[in-house]
């Protein structure tokens, strides 16, 4: 049966004919040179996955000659790969790009590491899942980004934050004696869309895992997954000095406190010589920080910076700050802290900042920081795993969320200045740069719990990796390789995946709407909640709906946090009058008359995209159902099942908040739209 298991590496039978014949001819002789455990690694996938596609058992040929077809290796490896390329077009591939080239009667696949041509050979395989012609390839393949990483929010007792897919993949018990087979098929699936680091630890947890015992453990993931070019990360709890050093501080310009942490990073490196670094959330949310002792974020991540530099480790420190001390707009607070820092970090310091300045909703306007700390490097941090996107149950393909923020235009040194060329570098040179996403993996049998969220983990890497792809070539490609190349099959699920995160939308929190979930689990609305002791806590803080109308003004006349936008980038959500109303009740509070584009008042508006979102969902139904005999029976069962519960979450949102603003606006809903059950 297809459990998923194998994500989108499946490699079946290629049903093609007369292309399995092609193929076979060019695949006569592989050979891949070299000998180490990424070579390895590569001659182990490599005859997997064409015995699969193939059909038939295929020997790797084991030394150069005449006969081979195709020829894999480094570019030092011999003179046929390093004459592929001149010097400076072998140097510009970096560690990480990789060549494919065919010539007459032979295809070769070449890069300056191992872990690079790895990369090209997962390339080249992809093609042979998704049914490409390879007879003229002409590729030449470098990473917009160096860092691709994935963040797990996984506790050492293996409950996972925001996790929705099962325990965590960490059997921190059973480390380091036993290496799960998961942890090398993780790291297989990493690398075939090009992750290469990963923090195993939640930015919540505790500090034990900087003892000893677990850096033993972790110290053999790191070894598990270095051959295929993944580096670890762990997150640092601030006050580890004190919990951990029994000292009386944390303070980050104190020297018990610095030397605390030069011989703990010492220490982790003779665990791991090739340790990535800390991940830190400090002062957020109730973790410790710098600002407990009145320095500032960068005296803390500095600090912690210089224990590491001398070990080439970084720290990524996280921006996601906001406190109780600033309650007209927490909006506001990441960019009040931060900008003033700009400069004052150290080299080896990214400030790790989220999509957007609230918390991964379905939808935001970029966050206000990129664009505005050019002397720091800034890294992405996207969320994979649904907290606010429809959790275990929602089909929400996210790529489309992940190209809108890239996308997105800064203006902050002229047009154009977008949010992915702040993140890559290129617009104020950093050399250092990256991205990353919260993990939707656990351990599941099908590794991230709605068979369709493996698109997600899927998209976040290949937009690392390159994120000018569309999400339509994403989609594309992961669904060939996960279920089938059936052209009709690919076609309209296609269009469910391209069109599921604005259906998402509609349903949870259209024109702009924002922070209505049940508050701490997240789960379904409570745009009604207003006892919790933090104002920013509640729903009713984002939505200010009133007798007048809805939405958090955050213009001139508001809060004001529009002014931390460029003047060119406001324009598109200033003026109630032209402003993108996908953006409408985010920036403005409009009158619940207040005319659309449409011609309805807002009110109706409101009314008109719940029930769209609904009717959306129907239809993500009515076209899945079509796929009945395109897809193995277990998986076809499991999405039509989840589809059920998905419609009756958009109804529940849908009726819940239009019941809710409904005592606000006064106004009935129109009669041609369902009428919410009241119970
Ligand atoms: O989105 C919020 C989550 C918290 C999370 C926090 C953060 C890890 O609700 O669970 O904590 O953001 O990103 O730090």
């Amino acid at each position: 049966a297809e459990t998923g298991y194998e994500l989108w590496l499946r490699y079946t039978k290629i049903s093609n004919t007369s292309l399995l014949q092609q193929y076979k001819q060019q695949l006569a002789s592989p050979v891949v040179l070299g000998s180490s455990p990424t070579t390895s690694i590569i001659r182990a996938e490599l005859s997997t996955a064409l015995k699969g596609l193939m059909g038939t058992n295929y020997r790797l040929a084991s030394s150069i000659s005449s006969s081979n077809t195709l020829i894999i290796g480094k570019a030092d490896a011999t003179n046929i790969l390093s004459s592929l390329a001149t010097k400076d077009e072998l140097k510009k591939l970096g560690e990480d790009g990789f060549i494919i080239k065919a010539k007459p009667g032979k295809t070769f696949i070449t890069g300056n590491t191992d872990v690079a041509v790895l990369y090209g050979v997962f390339h080249y395989l992809r093609l042979l899942q998704t049914n490409q012609p390879i007879t003229n390839l002409n590729i030449v393949s470098v990473p917009k980004l160096k860092l691709r990483m994935l963040n797990h929010w996984d506790n050492l007792d293996r409950s996972v934050e925001r996790g929705y897919a099962g325990e965590s993949i960490w059997d921190w018990h059973r480390l380091p004696g036993y290496i799960d087979q998961r942890y090398i098929d993780y790291a297989r699936a990493n690398a075939s869309i090009g992750i290469n680091a990963v923090a195993l630890t939640n930015v919540n947890a505790n500090a034990t895992i900087l003892t000893a015992n677990y850096l033993e453990k972790v110290k053999a993931l790191a070894d598990a997954f270095r051959p295929y070019g993944i580096k670890v990360f762990l997150t640092a709890r601030f006050s580890a000095p004190i919990e951990l050093g029994k000292l009386k501080t944390a303070d980050p310009l104190d020297n018990a406190v610095q030397q605390w942490w030069n011989e703990k990073v010492k220490e982790i490196y003779s665990f791991i010589p090739d340790f990535g670094g800390f991940v830190v959330k400090a002062n957020s949310e109730g973790q410790p920080g710098p600002q407990d002792y009145k320095r500032t974020h960068a005296d803390g991540a500095n600090m912690m910076a210089k224990a590491l530099a001398s070990h080439k480790g970084i720290i990524i420190w996280r921006a996601f700050v906001y406190a109780a001390e600033n309650p007209v707009d927490r909006h506001k607070q990441a960019y009040d802290d931060f900008v003033p820092l700009d400069g004052k970090f150290e080299p080896n310091v990214m400030v790790q900042v989220k999509n957007g300045a609230i918390d991964f909703m379905p939808r935001e306007p970029f966050h206000p920081l990129f664009g505005a700390m050019p002397k720091t490097p800034l890294m992405m941090e996207f969320q994979v795993t649904q907290e606010y996107t429809g959790q275990a149950t929602n089909w929400v393909f996210l790529a489309p969320l992940f190209k809108e923020v890239l996308d997105s235009d800064t203006y902050s040194k002229s047009k154009n200045s977008t949010v992915a060329k702040v993140i890559d570098g290129s617009l104020d040179n950093h050399s250092l740069n990256g991205m990353t996403g919260v993990a939707n993996i656990g351990s599941d049998i099908n590794w991230c719990g709605h068979p369709m969220a493996q698109a997600n983990w899927y998209a976040l890497g290949r937009l690392a990796w390159d994120y000018n792809l569309s999400s339509d070539t994403i989609a594309d490609e992961w669904l060939r390789m996960t279920f089938s190349n059936d052209a009709s099959f690919v076609q309209s699920t296609k269009q469910i995946m391209l069109n599921s995160r604005e259906i998402m939308v509609d349903y949870m929190n259209p024109l702009g709407l924002h922070h209505i979930m049940g508050t701490g689990h997240h789960y379904g609305p409570a745009p009604w909640v207003s006892n919790l002791n933090r104002p920013e806590w509640n729903p009713v803080y984002y939505h200010k709906a009133d007798s007048v109308g809805i939405g958090f003004n955050r213009t001139s006349t508001g809060s004001k946090a529009i002014e931390q936008y460029q003047p060119d980038a406001r324009k598109q959500w200033e003026n109630i009058a032209t402003a993108d109303e996908k953006y409408l009740l985010w920036f403005h509070h409009a009158s619940w008359n207040y005319k659309m584009k449409s011609g309805r008042s807002l009110w109706n508006e409101l009314c008109h995209q719940y029930n769209a979102g609904v009717d959306s969902v129907k239809w993500m139904q009515r076209e899945w159902q079509k796929q009945a005999t395109k897809v193995d029976a277990e998986r076809f069962k499991a999405v039509s099942m989840l589809l059920n519960v998905q419609l009756e979450e958009a109804k529940w949102w849908r009726n819940a908040c239009l019941l809710y603003f409904q005592t606000f606006s006064k106004q009935p809903i129109p009669s041609n739209y369902e009428q919410p059950d009241k119970t």
